[in-house]
């Protein structure tokens, strides 16, 4: 049990402690000498809180403490070989149905050959159940039921077919954590005091707001309603009202769901904000300390609640196991340390979780209006996938449908989206872990050029406008919604474009296509080592990929910035790939360069 009383360094030993510090270091841009190095860490709790009191909100070490003592068990220290497993060979592709393609599922199935021919593996399906459309399906009126816009029961088994026939997976989205305000145990909930579903959700009676959580898309995460003199919460839209995980009937509902869908053939589910199910039930203020760091006051309630572990782990034994059914979770605001405790083969919860660190550089949240360095990518993957994984596994992705295009964050012109978009397809396959690629990054898809707040739909951005306007001039109110609209991920896909990519010889998809099958003609890839080379480097990203005993071995260089560089690959190695012609022919690398050699052990 950690007080007021542990020291700095004991804190940083677990692992939740580890990641909430590396997370205010990051939000901070300070660097992580500061906590790490011995007087800082032999400093007691309660000594900080009085260094820091003009800064540091009375409770916040309190909050902290809490949080941390919740999971008094953390997964064991004993690095052990990969057990092989489909989803650490496969490649994902993600699929944002409203954008994909028109026609919906039978869209998608026509679509299946072209995915089989550019390499997938497996299909993450984003929410294609019935829905109002508030947050594009994340808000679901009904799970068992397809929205007639995408399709009906019948295209959905055709598409498990037709995957299953190409020896390809389809993992569903999950949405755990709400539903929409319009399905019927919302409804029927609202509406009566006795429904059997009213403790499915958070109620709370009284005039006062029960607590100052807000909201992830603007404003209070209570939504009140005069008639039935109740507040409701929603930690997103006013339309995606919280579960309420406490209640074992409910619970039991979720999983006989789960089960019901993967009875018909599905293969997993990626969890929609999966580490947010648990909320202490008393409903606490929030630390204004963390909510002004954060953004979201109340985070350090629900983002690792109470009961949490608890819940993942009935949750994979009651629906998953008996399916042997793949799970990744989506986990916003933890870390690499926490990521374990999810991943841990021995905790039997999660195969995998999405790690958000990499998507900004220190210092800056998704609306900052700012150029992306690529080289942070270096820091950022020699810190995480360096790391012990413990039985635990990676994810590897650049992108989704909620996130502006890495390419226009790092390259906003666009003088170098073609080399750069190779470059990372080159890591994201060749790093250690499981690429999952989002639709358009085959094709180098970039952001859109919004001129007005008139052309944005999406609920999170039109929720934060005007929270915006409030403080800034409208100008500059647009400025930050441009930087961090989710809407330039869920433009339609340019298929022209695409099809031109795939005739033409040296195009990114080109370079996906041979890059998935260089990663499927060897598996040092999948389950080799990983170490980095060069470490004091700043321009370049170098790694060898060997697996003990095959005898197959590679280095990978990469140049994460827009000038030449001068290349370390070893004398004699066999360039094997790159995204620029004549690879490996000189000891210069271009901008954003990147090769791959074949090397002897
Ligand atoms: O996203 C959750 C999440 O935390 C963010 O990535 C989210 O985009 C938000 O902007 C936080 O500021 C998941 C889904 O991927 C997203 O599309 C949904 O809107 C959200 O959950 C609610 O279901």
């Amino acid at each position: 049990m950690l007080t007021l009383q542990s020291k700095l360094r004991e804190v940083r030993a677990h692992p939740i402690g580890s990641d909430i510090i590396d997370k205010l270091l990051l939000l901070m841009n300070l660097p992580s000498w500061l906590i790490d190095n011995p007087i800082a860490g032999g400093m007691s709790l309660n000594t900080l809180r009085i260094l820091t009191g003009r800064v540091v909100s009375p409770g916040f070490f309190e909050a902290v403490l809490k949080v941390l003592n919740s999971e008094p068990e953390v997964p064991v220290d004993t690095p052990v070989q990969p057990a092989p497993a489909w989803w650490k060979e496969a490649v994902f592709y993600q699929i944002y149905p409203l954008s994909f393609v028109e026609g919906g599922l039978r869209g998608i199935l026509s679509k299946l050959d072209y995915l089989h021919e550019l390499g997938v593996d497996a299909v993450w399906l984003s929410p294609v159940y019935d829905s109002p459309g508030d947050d594009n399906g994340y808000d679901v009126r009904d799970y068992y039921t397809i929205l007639p816009k995408f399709g009906s029961m019948d295209d959905m088994d055709a598409l498990i077919a037709g995957l299953h026939e190409r020896g390809m997976k389809l993992v569903m989205d999950l949405v755990l954590n709400h539903t929409s305000d319009e399905h019927m145990w919302y409804q029927s909930a609202l509406k009566d005091k006795a429904s059997p579903y009213r403790d499915f959700y958070f109620f709370r009676e009284g005039t006062a707001t029960p607590n100052n959580w807000t909201s992830f898309f603007g404003g209070s995460a209570w939504k009140r309603y005069d008639e039935q003199g109740v507040w409701a919460l929603h930690l997103f839209s006013k339309k995606q009202m919280d579960l309420n995980w406490a209640c074992p009937e409910l619970r039991q509902e979720l999983y006989k769901m789960a089960r019901w869908w993967l009875s018909k053939g599905v293969d997993g589910f990626r969890l929609d904000v999966v580490n947010l199910i648990s909320k202490p039930g008393e409903m606490p203020d929030g630390d204004p300390f963390i909510g002004a760091l954060t953004g979201y006051i109340g985070a350090e309630h629900f983002f690792h609640g109470p009961r949490l572990h608890e819940y993942l782990e009935e949750l994979r034994a009651e629906a998953f196991e008996p399916f042997e059914a793949f799970s990744v979770g989506e986990t916003p605001g933890i870390g690499i340390k926490m990521s374990r405790m999810f991943t841990d083969v021995y905790r039997r919860q999660l195969d995998l979780v999405f790690l958000f660190d990499h998507l900004e550089t220190p210092g800056h949240t998704r609306f900052d209006d700012y150029r992306y360095k690529a080289t942070y990518l270096k820091r950022f993957y020699t810190k995480h996938l360096n790391a012990d994984l413990g039985h635990g596994w990676n994810a590897l992705f650049f992108n989704n449908h909620d996130n502006p295009r890495m390419i226009s964050k790092i390259d906003p012109e666009g003088q170098y989206a073609e080399p750069l978009a190779k470059m990372l397809a080159l890591l994201q396959l060749t790093l250690r872990g499981t690429p999952f690629l989002y639709q358009g990054d085959e094709a180098a898809a970039r952001n859109q050029r919004f001129t007005s707040i008139d052309q944005i739909q999406d609920v999170e951005s039109l929720g934060l406008y005007p929270e915006l306007l409030k403080t800034m001039p409208p100008e500059d109110a647009f400025k930050r919604i441009l930087a961090g609209t989710r809407d330039h991920a869920r433009a339609p896909l340019d298929w022209a474009e695409i099809e031109r990519q795939r005739g033409g010889a040296d195009s990114v998809w080109r370079f996906y296509q041979e890059l998935i099958a260089l990663r499927r003609s060897s598996q040092a890839w999948i389950y080799g080592d990983l170490e980095f080379l060069y470490p004091k480097d700043k321009h370049l990203l170098c790694y060898r990929r060997r697996l003990i005993p095959s005898g197959d071995g590679f280095y990978v260089e990469a140049n994460l910035t827009p000038k030449k560089c001068a290349s370390h690959a070893p004398n004699g190695a066999q360039a094997l790939l790159g995204n620029y012609e004549g690879v490996g022919k000189t000891r210069v690398l271009r901008p954003y360069e990147g090769c791959i050699y074949k090397v002897s052990q």
